[in-house]
């Protein structure tokens, strides 16, 4: 049977792995799915708390060096790509923000069948933000509505990182053209997927602020994002729609 898999990137997630891994084994007793943590060899030791939780479902990807959240996304990615096993991919963030409860609506078994993508989104009703300083909740919903309309996206939340993408969708997506190493990636994605079709729901969510770990967010990261998005926002303009940019296969 085909089923989903969790994708979790860590960098220094060491106080929260284990807890997210606990409560998804409580699901995974009426649910069947598997687990594959991408981990950039985080100093403080996530792989190996990782490696000793033994559970069949959870598997984990080493990767050398911190390379950003759009390379580890790539990578695990490519490794769902490469088994017959999956028919979702969910990406998650390993800090605890992202909560198990939601899991079920993002993966949504009542979804319209042709439903390519699925964006848990915090900035629609039912959706929410718990402990988030003024500038997240301006940087989060000020860098939406400025990708929405550079880019001419509809969506509420193109920044998130809590999803579940149809295998057949991500099987469209020429991942060579999807370079965006940091948090970008998730506008490149749905960019991505808007261009090969993907029929898009937008389901609430509750993001709640880190409690242990520090940020990976930075200065640089959001830099790259804003320019980004201005170019592709450029690109737009001057009629180079995204299928240009190759992203369809
Ligand atoms: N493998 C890998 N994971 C990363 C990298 N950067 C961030 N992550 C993980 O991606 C997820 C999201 O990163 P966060 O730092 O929580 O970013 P955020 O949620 O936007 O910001 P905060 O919650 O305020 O920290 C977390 O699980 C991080 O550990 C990276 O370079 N490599
Ligand atoms: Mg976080």
């Amino acid at each position: 049977m085909i089923k989903p898999i969790i994708l979790i990137p860590t960098y220094n997630e060491a106080e929260a792995i284990l807890g997210l891994l606990s409560e998804l084994e409580l699901l995974h007793r009426k649910m069947d799915f598997d687990v594959l943590v991408i981990d950039d060899n985080s100093p403080d030791g996530t792989a190996d708390l990782v490696d000793s939780y033994d559970y069949p479902f959870v598997d984990i990807l080493h990767r050398e060096a911190k390379a950003g959240l759009g390379a580890a996304y790539r990578a695990g990615i490519s490794n769902v790509l490469a088994s017959e096993n999956y028919s979702h991919v969910i990406t998650m963030d390993g800090d605890g923000s992202h909560q198990v409860s939601d899991l079920e609506s993002i993966l949504g078994t009542e979804h319209p069948s042709n439903i390519s993508l699925t964006l848990g989104t915090r900035w629609i009703s039912g959706g929410s933000v718990v402990n988030w300083p003024l500038h997240r909740r301006i940087l989060s919903k000020g860098g939406t509505a400025f990708a929405r309309a550079a880019l001419g996206i509809p969506l509420a939340d193109l920044t998130g990182g809590f999803r579940a993408y149809s295998v057949p969708l991500l099987r469209r997506l020429n991942f060579e053209s999807i370079n965006s190493t940091g948090y970008c990636f998730q506008i490149e994605m749905v960019m991505a997927s808007v261009a090969a079709g993907a029929s898009v729901i937008e389901v609430p969510i509750t993001f709640i602020e880190r409690v242990n770990g520090v940020s990976k967010m930075s200065r640089t990261i959001v830099f790259e994002a804003l320019k980004q998005t201005t170019i592709w926002g450029l690109q737009r303009k001057l009629g180079r729609s995204a299928d240009k940019l190759h992203y369809v296969k």
